[in-house]
């Protein structure tokens, strides 16, 4: 290899052989993997934190009219009117005793195409998902670690907003820009506050602004801001006992990773093999506004994404409670 020439982009398999996981922790069986940190005490600890009785809805709008950011590949969301009031200009409207008339609509949709959660078995490299379910439960839908127990479950505890774009002085972070878990206690410091073991942490890079603002330009190059790879980030996540980490962008984490190469590899080493359950395309603006008005970054954090058996995602409102 010449000094210009650029080392060979790991497998997962390689780069995370000794990496942590969490298989087994809590049963052969399980589905929701660190969401099973979440118990009664967890909600309670989150209750704790809701002074103003002030509620923030982190969904990002649907068929927004200035478009919806998807991960490349995938397609925004299609909503199509079915019946409204035209459907009885004719004779063909349904008819009802009574002359009952509705609207109905429905949506063709990414089931990660929105604000959503990511199920556990989402993602995953060497034919084994999280808790070490074999690859092929994936065929046909998620037979093992879908969405289904995760909404079953429902997702409430004590969130924490890590503001990094105002941390670092920024309307929004920048294509590619990273940042590691001491840039993420750094941000906790300057806010006044400290992340705590069993945290959901909520990070905004409002990088997401730029969709909006550069059009198609914005998927050129298409490599987001976020978290970087470290072993000693995984062991923190895994200490920390982290359940779930919500982002406003699209995959949560730096798109391609600028020492390795490899892309989303925090996808395999916290979700995979951590069982962190990933939380994406949230609008935090209305949050982080607050927050940054009255000091209060801790809320209560409580979402359900819809049941979908042998889902890969679904679409989720979630909110924080302050
Ligand atoms: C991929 O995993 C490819 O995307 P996301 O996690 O954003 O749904």
């Amino acid at each position: 290899m010449t000094s210009t020439e650029k080392p060979p982009v790991p497998e997962m398999t390689d780069l995370l052989a000794d990496a942590p996981t969490n298989w087994g922790k809590w049963g052969p069986d399980d589905e929701v993997g660190a969401l099973n940190y979440l118990t009664a005490d967890e909600v309670l600890r989150g209750i704790q934190h809701v002074k103003k009785g002030e509620v923030h809805t982190l969904q990002r709008l649907i068929g927004d009219p200035k478009g919806d950011p998807v991960w490349p590949g995938r397609t925004p969301a299609e909503r199509t009117q079915i019946l409204d009031e035209s459907s009885w200009d004719g004779a063909d409207g349904p008819a009802f005793p009574g002359g009952l008339h509705y609207a109905d609509d429905k949506i063709n949709a990414f089931l990660q195409g929105s604000t959503q959660y990511d199920a556990l078995g989402h993602v995953w490299y060497g034919g084994q998902i999280w808790n070490g379910y074999d690859a092929r439960t994936s065929v046909g839908g998620l037979h093992k670690a879908s969405v289904e127990p995760i909404a079953q479950k429902g997702v409430v505890g004590r969130g924490i907003l890590l503001d990094m774009a105002r941390f670092r002085g920024k309307a929004t972070l920048d294509k590619a820009e990273t940042f590691t878990h001491e840039d993420l206690q750094a941000c906790a410091k300057a806010q006044g506050v400290t992340i705590e073991k069993r945290d959901v942490l909520v990070i905004r890079t409002n990088f997401l602004q730029l969709f909006h603002e550069q059009g198609d330009a914005f998927y050129e190059g298409f490599c987001e801001p976020g978290l970087v790879y470290s072993d000693g980030l995984v062991r923190w996540f895994q200490d920390m006992e982290i359940p779930n980490l919500v982002t406003d962008t699209i995959a949560n984490e730096v798109t391609f990773d600028p020492n390795n190469g490899t892309a989303l590899p925090l996808h395999c080493a916290l979700m995979r093999n951590l069982g962190v359950t990933l939380t994406e395309i949230a609008d935090l603006e209305s949050l982080a506004a607050s927050s940054a008005e009255d000091g209060q970054y801790t809320f209560l954090y409580a979402a359900a994404p819809l049941k979908v058996h042998l889902g890969s995602g679904s679409p989720v409102n979630p909110l924080a409670i302050k």
